[in-house]
């Protein structure tokens, strides 16, 4: 039988009803409409597509969302700069700086820079900390997506097997982390598998709950999974181009492949993807109901 299919897009689209709601009410009783704003530097086509989902999704909700795009030659100084305005700016309740970066700008410096309690991507060293100790923080985007998407599907982390590959500060770190702790949708046993990872099959066989974020095409194949895995797609890589100029995706997993043997799993594109946008749209709204003191 092949795997059920765990759509991001349905999920995202229920969790933004559920915001819809909340944003309303938190401007209808408090006159708060939460604020965001994005910063991206330079003209990388994948990035500029999802700034401008994250601005689009913020509106359609009912926030404040402003782009500000610099060109790929500002200094880190200016960037800076500009952080610092958001910081002390009462009507931003968060601020992204969409990565990567270019090459001039030291990506540690901009994202310490950002107010912790403005943090939305939750990438600020206090976040991470306070993420690692279990602490209530905003927690980065993508994690907390992969989380409800396996809360909402009903699927048991607590004891399961969990594999992750991949461990990048954004997805594999947090993730890994976030699943082993002592809470809901954690109390998993987690192993993380990386570039220098002897044989790893060996390790994604093992596993009941399969998080890949390795960033390279269609390197999960069936023969890497154990019949029945949840498996979690988190690469979003471009393969290539249409006729027509748009590009062709594919994830980490072999889709075709994986389907057959899998018990579930998350395409590409439809997957984790929108997930991580509307993730962003719940931590602004918290933020902004923090800095007003309703939480
Ligand atoms: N600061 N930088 C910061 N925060 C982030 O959370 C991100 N990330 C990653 C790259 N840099 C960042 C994102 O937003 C990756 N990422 C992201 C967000 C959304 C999607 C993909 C990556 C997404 O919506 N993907 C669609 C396909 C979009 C397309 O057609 O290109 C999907 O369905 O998977």
């Amino acid at each position: 039988m092949p795997a059920t299919l765990i759509s991001g897009v349905h999920i995202a689209a229920t969790i933004r009803d559920e915001l819809r709601v909340e944003v309303s009410r938190l401007k209808n009783e408090h006159n708060l409409s939460p604020g965001l704003v994005t910063i991206l530097v330079g003209d990388d086509p994948a990035s500029q597509s999802y700034v401008r989902a994250k601005n689009t999704t913020a509106r359609d909700l009912g926030l404040h969302s402003q782009q500000i795009t610099l060109s790929a030659d500002t200094s880190e100084t200016e960037l800076l700069q500009l952080v610092h305005t958001y910081n002390l700016d009462p009507l931003t309740h968060g601020i992204l700086v969409q990565l990567p970066l270019p090459s001039q700008i030291n990506e540690a410096n901009i994202l310490s820079a950002i107010s912790p309690e403005k943090d939305v991507d939750g990438f600020h060293p206090v976040n991470v900390g306070r993420l690692m100790l279990g602490e209530p923080c905003l927690l980065p985007c993508t994690p907390q997506g992969i989380l409800e998407l396996l809360q909402r599907t009903h699927v048991e982390t607590s004891g399961a097997e969990v594999v992750v590959v991949g461990r990048s500060n954004i997805v594999g770190k947090p993730i890994a982390n976030l699943m082993f702790q002592k809470r809901v949708g954690g109390n998993a046993t987690v192993t993380v598998c990386h570039t220098r990872t002897r044989d790893m099959a060996f390790h994604t066989k093992r596993a009941d709950i399969l998080i890949v974020a390795a960033g390279v095409a269609k390197m999960i194949t069936a023969d890497h999974i154990k019949e029945g895995a949840v498996v979690i797609d988190v690469g979003v890589n471009r393969i290539g181009q249409t006729a027509s100029g748009k590009a062709v995706l594919a994830g980490d997993v072999d889709f075709d492949d994986v389907v057959k043997k899998a018990g579930a799993i998350t395409p590409v594109p439809g997957g984790v993807g929108p997930m991580t946008i509307t993730m962003l749209m719940k931590n602004t709204v918290q933020a902004a109901k923090q800095a007003a003191g309703l939480l």
